[in-house]
């Protein structure tokens, strides 16, 4: 069995970057990827993701979003791709709401720059945007998406640059520690053949469930739909005069949104909230008129001049933890192997720098990285 110093189980979005992280620091590194490189059958597709500063879901984010975008600047810089758009964020809701009091509890904590809106000043600066009696919106110009598939395709391409072997189309069978006369060394097998690591990371995305039986905490793996949607007339909503967008529900989920891309007729809107539960290797990809019932019937009251005939819709997952955090850590029960999971569909933004705490754990066992809060200690 050919031997590496980590194997990466898992090429999406944290396993392109973890390979990347760890060849450039000239460790031996193999990535196994079930599907090809950059695919649509996991949760790293669809065009864009948001990216914002101002984190609703916990003020402890913050230092690890100044590292990640520190990140996606240099990964711009060296594939020489254009990959994070900075189109601003439209945050609305009521004021007392999750999503504006927690972006507004985080921008002030660790000073962001944002702006609360009026229900005068956001007609006024972002005409497109309707607000329900009573709400307030929130603008962070720090705010705006990346493109996946080009992240996950810049990264596995740079990995290999620096001597990464990323074998796509290969499914792991099975991990096992290789035996205490191999002083704790992992063993993987694929369909292809068998490999021997001092460290294993394991990113599987939804496959988390399957290749971690030993995590010890549920994850719920979901099937999310991301629609696109035909206006009368797409100018107001063209990137680089359109920002991303979320607002409320009330029920806490979130309705979401992007700018039409250059050259297209069409904006993209879904919904953030858990979709029915699914099996990663089970998922339905058909859509239908429920789906299309998550995003569509909010655009009249938010966004009435985008309201227009569905074009397209596509499938994705979200691995959801017990609280919608992060999972980040080395397995209690084997250290050398070290997960990342439970993204809980907030996670693509973070890829740059949870492929940095990844390197850092698989190969000194700490990061200096502030992520402990995302550790399996808070579940014990
Ligand atoms: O992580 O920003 C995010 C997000 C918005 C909608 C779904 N995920």
């Amino acid at each position: 069995a050919e031997r590496y110093d980590v194997i990466v189980i898992g090429v999406g979005a944290m396993g392109s970057s973890a390979c990347f992280h760890l060849a450039r620091r000239g460790v031996k590194v193999l990535g196994l990827e079930q599907f090809s490189i950059a695919h649509d059958r996991g949760s790293s597709h669809g065009q864009s993701r948001m990216i914002r500063m101002a984190y609703y879901e916990h003020p402890d984010y913050v230092p690890l979003l100044r590292r990640a975008y520190e990140l996606w600047d240099e990964l711009e810089s060296l594939s020489g791709q254009k990959l994070l758009h900075r189109t601003g964020g439209i945050y609305l809701g009521p004021p007392d709401g999750g999503l504006i009091a927690g972006s507004l509890a985080s921008a002030r904590l660790h000073g962001l720059a944002h702006e609360v809106l009026s229900p005068g000043a956001l007609a006024e600066r972002f005409p497109p945007f309707h607000l329900a009696p009573g709400w307030i919106g929130v603008h962070e110009p720090a705010a705006g998406f990346l493109l996946p598939e080009a992240v996950v395709a810049a990264y596995a391409g740079l990995a290999r640059q620096h001597g990464a072997d990323i074998h796509g189309n290969e499914p792991v069978v099975q991990w096992t520690r290789a035996g205490e006369s191999d002083d704790g060394d992992i063993r993987v097998r694929t369909g292809a053949g068998e490999y021997l690591a001092r460290r294993l990371i394991v990113c599987g995305g939804a496959w988390s469930v399957a290749l971690l039986p030993q995590l010890n905490t549920p994850l719920v793996v979901t099937r999310q739909v991301l629609g696109w949607v035909r206006p009368a007339n797409p100018e107001p909503f063209a990137l680089g005069r359109f920002p991303v967008w979320a607002a409320e529900n009330p029920d806490g989920t979130l309705q979401y949104g992007f700018p039409v891309m250059p050259g297209e007729q069409t904006l993209k809107v879904a919904w953030h909230g858990a979709g029915r539960p699914t099996d990663a290797d089970n998922l339905d990809r058909r859509t239908s008129g429920d789906d299309i019932a998550t995003f569509l019937p909010a655009l009249p009251h938010l966004l009435p001049g985008a309201a227009g005939p569905v074009a397209e819709m596509r499938v994705c997952m979200y691995t959801n933890s017990p609280d919608h955090h992060f999972i980040i850590d080395r397995l209690p029960s084997e250290p050398n192997v070290t997960v990342a999971c439970g993204f809980s569909g907030h996670g693509f933004k973070f890829a740059s720098v949870i492929g940095e705490v990844l390197a850092d754990l698989a190969t000194s066992g700490q990061t200096s990285r502030p992520a402990g809060f995302l550790s399996l200690a808070r579940f014990r």
